[in-house]
């Protein structure tokens, strides 16, 4: 048996074409089932639903021999112990610094200001406050964080950017892009041994998936 961990959502959503390519079709919409296993065409392989966060976790200890993981989530968890053989080239965003259109983040920075960070990524951040020589106080969010400068629970947020929407519908402006995600495919080391052929199958297929996308 292969087990893929997927998060619901946009991850699962853009993971379906790779499992085409590798002759794997889901069986339950995960919208409207409530089960958390759901059977494939092949009788040997299922996907089993976790929070996106969780992914690298149950990669890592074997409760899935193989995930679909943001390079964000993969970042924040570590990635010890893990085989991060490919880039999907999926879910792509980025990681961005934002603060209220009325805060002159260029000047704190430039001042030397202690910057009082809330966000969810607190080891991206960490680093790259760290790396421009900024000091920051953080403050660990697990979601919504575009509130905190609203709220003034924080001067800045570090997070995750796509359209951009979401910041210009809160009044916030992004001030600098940090870094750039996508999602990868993540697998169990002890897995790759123990059951090389059919994990290479589906790797080289999402593999060529994602070069034929390019
Ligand atoms: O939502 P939940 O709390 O269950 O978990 P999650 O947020 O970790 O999962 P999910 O499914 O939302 O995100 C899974 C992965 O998708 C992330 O780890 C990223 O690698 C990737 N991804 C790509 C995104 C986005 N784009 C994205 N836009 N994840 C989240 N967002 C959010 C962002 O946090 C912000 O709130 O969408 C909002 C911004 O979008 P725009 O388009 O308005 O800029
Ligand atoms: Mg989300």
């Amino acid at each position: 048996m292969i087990t893929l961990a997927l998060s619901k959502g946009r991850i699962f959503e853009e993971t379906l074409p790779l499992l085409a390519a590798a002759g794997i079709t889901v069986l339950e919409d995960p919208e409207k089932s409530r089960k958390l296993i759901l059977p494939t065409n092949q009788p040997d392989v299922r996907v089993v639903l976790v929070r996106a966060t969780d992914v690298p976790t149950y990669v890592e200890y074997g409760g899935a021999d193989l995930g679909v993981t943001g390079k964000d989530t993969l970042i924040e968890h570590g990635g010890t112990g893990i085989y991060q053989p490919l880039d999907l080239r999926i879910a792509r965003c980025r990681v961005s610094v934002a603060v209220r259109a009325d805060f002159d983040y260029a000047q704190a920075v430039r001042q030397g200001a202690r910057l009082k960070v809330a966000t969810k990524y607190t080891t991206i951040a960490r680093e790259f406050f760290a790396a421009k020589g900024v000091h920051v106080d953080m403050v660990k969010l697990y979601g919504s964080m575009e509130l905190a400068p609203l709220t003034g629970l924080a001067d800045a947020i570090v997070d995750l950017v796509s359209t951009g929407n979401t910041l210009k519908a809160n009044q916030l402006v992004e001030v600098e892009r940090i870094m750039d995600i996508s999602a990868r495919l993540v697998v169990n080391q002890a897995a790759l041994k123990l059951k090389q052929a059919p994990l290479r199958r589906i790797m080289d297929a999402f593999a060529s998936a994602v070069n034929a996308a390019e």
